[in-house]
């Protein structure tokens, strides 16, 4: 009696993420797209950037909510009810701000946090509900990035009732500019006039503070870059030497955005399991991971106005680093 010959083992990879490398890394310059950034360890690494000295950005715009919460909330509101959704569901530390100052308003609220990960959302879930009792969490699993057209559809509102829409933490600096601005549409065609978005922005500023943000001496953003390595590694079956590529970030002064690369060391081949491929980097061959645009004063409001907002209010802080502007849904 033979032995049957047992099967052999079925490897799965994940189709949108190999062809995205597949088309990042086979073109000139090579690219990977910034969403790669996080998987669990990769979300971890940014919630750790957040915390760093030289990262201003959150602790900035957490600034500008803490002082301004309630005036953000009574504007959106507007006389009417508020329900607050918000793309991305994050940590919803900020956000936790703006819940607060709604509930001391209208004593309940329903908040609707808007991603692609069901499981982001359940521990939004649990962690909003159980630290203010006022709110009531609705998820919402949407792509809200997604450009294949499918409508951005909250549903609906009860009689005096208005919708504002959170998009804070400077994520839409990673677009770009014309995503960003199809991204803004899109949101746009969803709500109803009245209804508003508080958009939560980068300015543009001094090259060594922007150059300490997307480099940091304990290493963290590197760490966060290199990450992208690990997972095609992990998930693509790839063979990326962490130590033979270096992150380098650069300010693009005449785009107005920090870049992020990961440079390769030496002349050397990878090869990619998944991909059945083998790619050859050059000494000093980059790989582009990121673009964090930087805004100018006036150019968050300029881009509400585009996409169907009247700008309604602009918060900043004192050194005039960040911006939260509101606009209102015409
Ligand atoms: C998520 N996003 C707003 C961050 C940024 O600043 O562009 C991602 C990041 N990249 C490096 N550090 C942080």
């Amino acid at each position: 009696m033979t032995a049957a010959a047992s099967p052999a083992p079925v490897l799965q990879f994940d189709e949108r993420i190999a062809a995205a490398v597949r088309e990042g890394l086979t073109c000139r310059p090579r690219r990977l797209p910034a969403w790669l950034f996080y998987d669990a360890a990769g979300s971890r690494l940014f919630e750790a950037i957040t915390e760093l000295p030289e990262y201003y950005l959150t602790r900035t715009e957490r600034g500008i909510l803490a002082a301004h919460a309630a005036e953000m909330i009574a504007h959106a509101a507007n006389g009417a009810r508020l329900r607050i959704a918000e793309l991305g569901a994050g940590s919803a530390d900020k956000t936790r701000l703006l819940l607060k100052a709604a509930a001391v308003r209208q004593s309940t609220v329903v908040y609707e946090p808007v991603d692609v990960s069901a499981s982001a959302l359940c521990g939004a879930k649990v962690r909003i509900q159980r630290e203010i009792p006022e709110v009531t969490v609705l998820p919402r699993v949407l792509d809200y990035t997604d450009g294949d057209g499918h409508r951005f559809d909250l549903g609906p509102l009860d009689d005096n009732e208005r919708r504002l829409v959170l998009y804070i933490g400077s994520s839409i600096g990673n677009f770009e500019p014309h995503q960003a601005e199809r991204l803004l549409r899109r949101v746009r065609a969803g709500l109803h006039p009245g209804d508003s978005f508080l958009l939560g922005v980068d300015l543009v500023k001094v090259k060594s503070t922007l150059m300490a943000a997307y480099d940091d001496a304990a290493g963290v953003t590197a760490a966060f870059n290199r990450n992208i390595l690990i997972r095609l590694n992990r998930e693509l079956d790839a063979d990326f030497d962490l130590e033979a590529f270096a992150h380098r970030a650069v300010w693009n002064a005449g785009r107005a955005r920090m870049e992020m690369h990961l440079v390769s060391c030496a002349a050397q081949r990878v090869n990619v399991g998944a991909l059945d491929t083998t790619l050859d980097f050059a000494p000093g061959e980059s790989i582009h991971t990121e673009n964090s645009y930087k805004y100018l004063p006036g150019q968050p409001e300029a881009l509400l106005a585009r996409t169907g907002f009247a700008p309604t209010a602009t918060w900043t802080d004192s050194r005039g680093w960040f911006a939260v502007c509101l606009g209102r849904a015409v």
